[in-house]
């Protein structure tokens, strides 16, 4: 619980139900895949769907918007912003807002989903209650004017009411109902709900397992881990005691090979000219900050 006092929890109830009709639809979307009554094409897609979205996340509102890790030519950013999108994790402002809080003001009370606060906060209790003040106050200390300066970011924030449900849930509905004649609800269920909370889920995993377990041998003074088992699920995301450290490296990881698809991907945009500016630690850097792991030296964001 909180340090403050002076602070009182104030649930949401309108989060609560929704992500409880989330869990609903998608333990159902659990029942047709199970039972069969899924068509492969369904089972594909939703999978393809789900796993490339991420990149939306990773690549997208993750390394290039929140940390500056490279730089990304118009073309990749209209493409990372589209699989964002397809998240339904908040627009990228949003999105990168909190996470740079985060970074800022790691385990605090300030840190929207502060893992002092237990493991069910940190992963997805946060987003069912008011944000402690210190978010909201501290917050605004946080320099946004880059993500402002950006039309494509600008242009998602503004749509995004719309944006986000049609992409996340109406489209793909109906692309397996159209056309490989899907049942509708089954549709629903699966492509849509079914993925959409295995992928939050392996995203808020970031945010509560990579702060408990696994270990920290950049600094050992904060709560952010090492954790291979999350990292699998997401891209390359779960070596978080490195990337509190080097928020700023592309890879968000000390080596940018096996699991690290997003590192991967973002080496391939650099080959073609689309991604450019690439940001990495250097061996000499991490070496001396595993040798100094016992005191804290955490870069912002
Ligand atoms: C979701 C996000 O799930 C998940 C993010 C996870 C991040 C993990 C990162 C790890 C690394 C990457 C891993 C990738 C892995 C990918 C794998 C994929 C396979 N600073 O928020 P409000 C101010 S979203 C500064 O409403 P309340 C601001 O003025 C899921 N200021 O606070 C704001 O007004 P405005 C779907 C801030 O009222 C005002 O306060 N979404 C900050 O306390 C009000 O803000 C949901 O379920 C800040 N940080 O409400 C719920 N924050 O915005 C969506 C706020 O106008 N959220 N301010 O500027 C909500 O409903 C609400 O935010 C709330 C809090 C109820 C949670
Ligand atoms: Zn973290
Ligand atoms: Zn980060």
């Amino acid at each position: 619980m909180s340090s403050t006092s002076s602070y009182k929890l104030k649930i949401v109830w309108p989060n609560v139900l929704v992500l409880f009709l989330y869990h609903y639809f998608a333990i159902l979307g659990i029942y047709y895949i199970f039972s069969l009554q899924i068509k492969l094409g369904t089972v594909l897609f939703m999978f393809l769907l789900g796993r490339v979205a991420g990149l939306g996340i990773t690549m997208g509102a993750h390394r290039l918007w929140c940390h500056k890790a490279y730089k990304a030519k118009l073309p990749l950013r209209i493409i990372l912003c589209f699989l964002q999108t397809v998240t339904f994790q908040n627009c990228i402002y949003e999105w990168c807002r909190d996470h740079r809080v985060h970074h800022q003001f790691t385990d605090t009370d300030a840190d929207p989903h502060n893992i002092n606060r237990g493991f069910f906060f940190s992963h997805m209790g946060w987003l069912m209650v008011r944000k402690h003040p210190d978010v909201t106050k501290l917050g605004k200390t946080v320099n946004m004017s880059d993500l402002e300066a950006d039309p494509v970011v600008r242009f998602q924030k503004k749509f995004y009411v719309v944006l986000a449900p049609v992409f996340s849930f109406v489209v793909p509905t109906m692309v397996p109902w159209y056309f490989w004649n899907e049942d509708l609800y089954v549709s629903f269920c699966t492509a849509a709900m079914f993925r959409y909370v295995v992928s939050l889920h392996f995203t808020w995993l970031v945010n509560s397992a990579a702060h408990i377990w696994g270990t920290k041998p950049y600094n050992r003074s904060i709560k952010a881990t090492e954790n291979k088992v999350v990292s699998s699920l997401t891209w390359g995301e779960g070596w978080h005691n490195y990337h509190h450290v080097f928020p700023w490296d592309y890879k968000a990881a000390e080596l940018g090979t096996g699991d690290n698809f997003s590192a991967t991907c973002i080496e391939m945009m650099a080959k073609i000219g689309w991604a450019y500016d690439l940001r990495t630690a250097s061996p000499k850097m991490i070496q001396e900050r595993r040798d100094t792991s016992d005191t804290g030296s955490e870069t912002s964001y």
